[in-house]
């Protein structure tokens, strides 16, 4: 069998959101790689930035760049009102209670290391249970397993379906030990796509009285989130998949809880008062930002949310959720690939395998045509092993990429399937 001569019967742009547009603003989509046209399909691992977030930066750096918090002086003063700024935007765009409930971190990584060691570390002891899922990204896993090594609590594990949906029963069945003391679940999952019933989760575990962290990292840029609607204790994603810089992240947690955790480091701009005997510390959220933080980041990080806004999320995910159904219906035409996590509630991202060729020599070949994927264990080797798989080939879709970059990577996937046939 060999490729179908022309697959995209419809228009290559979205009714909704004027795709070649938005393309224009990323500078870095219009370079060609290896003389072909860049294809970029790896947007789950790290997302472009557009030409306003780069701006922003720039701005800070060359026009009102200076040290937040502390300065009398004028360029201190823009830069806090800046950064201060884009917390309210954070605060806006998750729909927080109150901006003190959002602390700036590097990343989802380190926001959820932030709520093992102070929330978990100040409150969990021998016997008790914490709760993940078994599609969980290692940066969810091993920070519960470092806790459970410090204070003798014991990791549980919800398990999916070959469809890659929780098992509901058993979350229940987990949460009736009466010894959970947290839940730690994602709202995406980055190796399956699926969307996980967050509300559901969270309102299950707050029956038991149970505090739930949300691992966001793969949602925000894809979905709408409120906190007040989730109702989730902590909420944690990163900057640069949602169109921001690297660098920084943010945790979302219940200003009670936050006000009751203790410091997670200590440094400057978390005090209020130290001497050798004693330290008083600051209030929220500067409690939990130790240091100098990465302001010109968080700046951009405002201006990504500004851009995504002005685009609508309702019309990123409309857009995003037709190539999926696009790239899905294409992948699956061809023999021996197999497409690893078919949810009904899928976010904007398909892993698949192909009989004979491993993912690497994929994403290699690939490569060659200028298509960016990724290609390994996603940092999520649980679900590898959960299939038996070493690896998966994973396309991931952003609101610049088109039914003709689809078509380009099935058109691709065909001659490696030839070439390994
Ligand atoms: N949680 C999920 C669900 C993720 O997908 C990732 C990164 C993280 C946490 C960690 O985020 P970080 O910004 O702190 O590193 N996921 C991926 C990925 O799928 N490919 O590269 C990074």
């Amino acid at each position: 069998m060999s490729a179908p001569q022309s697959m995209s019967t419809a228009p290559a742009h979205d009714a909704t959101l004027d795709v070649a547009r938005i393309r224009a603003e990323f500078p870095i989509l219009s370079q060609k790689i290896h003389g072909k046209r860049l294809v970029y399909l790896d947007n789950a691992a790290s997302v472009q930035k557009p030409q306003s977030v780069l701006d922003a930066i720039t701005d800070c750096y060359s026009r009102y760049y200076a040290n937040i918090h502390r300065g009398v002086y004028l360029l201190s003063e823009r830069s806090t009102t800046a950064y201060e700024g884009a917390r309210e935007k954070v605060r806006a765009f998750l729909n927080a209670a109150s901006a003190q409930e959002i602390i700036f971190t590097r990343g989802t990584t380190e926001s959820i290391n932030l709520v093992a060691s102070s929330f978990g570390g100040s409150t969990l002891q021998a016997g008790d249970e914490i709760l993940i899922t078994g599609m969980e990204h290692h940066s969810n896993i091993v920070p519960w397993q470092l806790l459970c090594q410090r204070t003798g609590a014991a990791l549980k594990v919800v398990p999916f379906t070959d469809a890659g949906e929780l098992l509901l029963d058993e979350y229940q069945r987990l949460l009736d030990s009466g010894r959970v003391k947290l839940v730690a679940f994602v709202h995406v999952s980055n190796a399956l796509g699926t969307i996980n019933p967050a509300k559901t989760l969270i309102d299950l575990a707050h029956a038991r009285d149970v505090p739930v962290l949300v691992d966001g990292a793969q949602a925000v840029a894809h979905l709408p989130v409120d906190m007040q609607a989730l109702d989730c204790d902590f909420y944690a994603f990163s900057s640069h998949k949602i169109y921001g810089p690297s660098g920084v992240g943010v945790l979302y947690g219940k200003q009670a809880l936050l006000e009751a955790m203790p410091p997670y480091q200590g440094g400057g701009d978390m005090i209020r008062l130290v001497t050798f005997e004693k330290t008083d510390y600051a209030d929220l959220p500067n409690k939990f930002e130790a240091g100098t933080p990465n302001i010109a980041g968080v700046i951009g990080l405002g201006a990504a949310l500004d851009w995504l806004n002005a685009l609508g999320l309702a019309a990123v995910a409309a857009h995003e959720h037709a190539l999926l159904e696009y790239a899905t219906a294409q992948l699956s035409a061809i023999p021996g690939l197999h497409i690893m996590g078919t949810a009904r509630n899928k976010a904007a991202l398909v892993a698949f395998t192909l009989r004979g060729a491993h993912p690497h020599d994929i994403g290699t070949i690939l490569d060659r045509e200028g298509i960016a994927i990724r290609a390994g264990h996603h940092c999520a080797q649980p679900v590898m092993q959960r299939y038996g798989v070493p690896a998966t080939a994973r396309a991931s879709f952003a609101a610049y990429n088109t039914r003709d970059e689809v078509d380009a990577l099935v058109t691709a996937l065909w001659k490696v399937k030839e070439l390994f046939e």
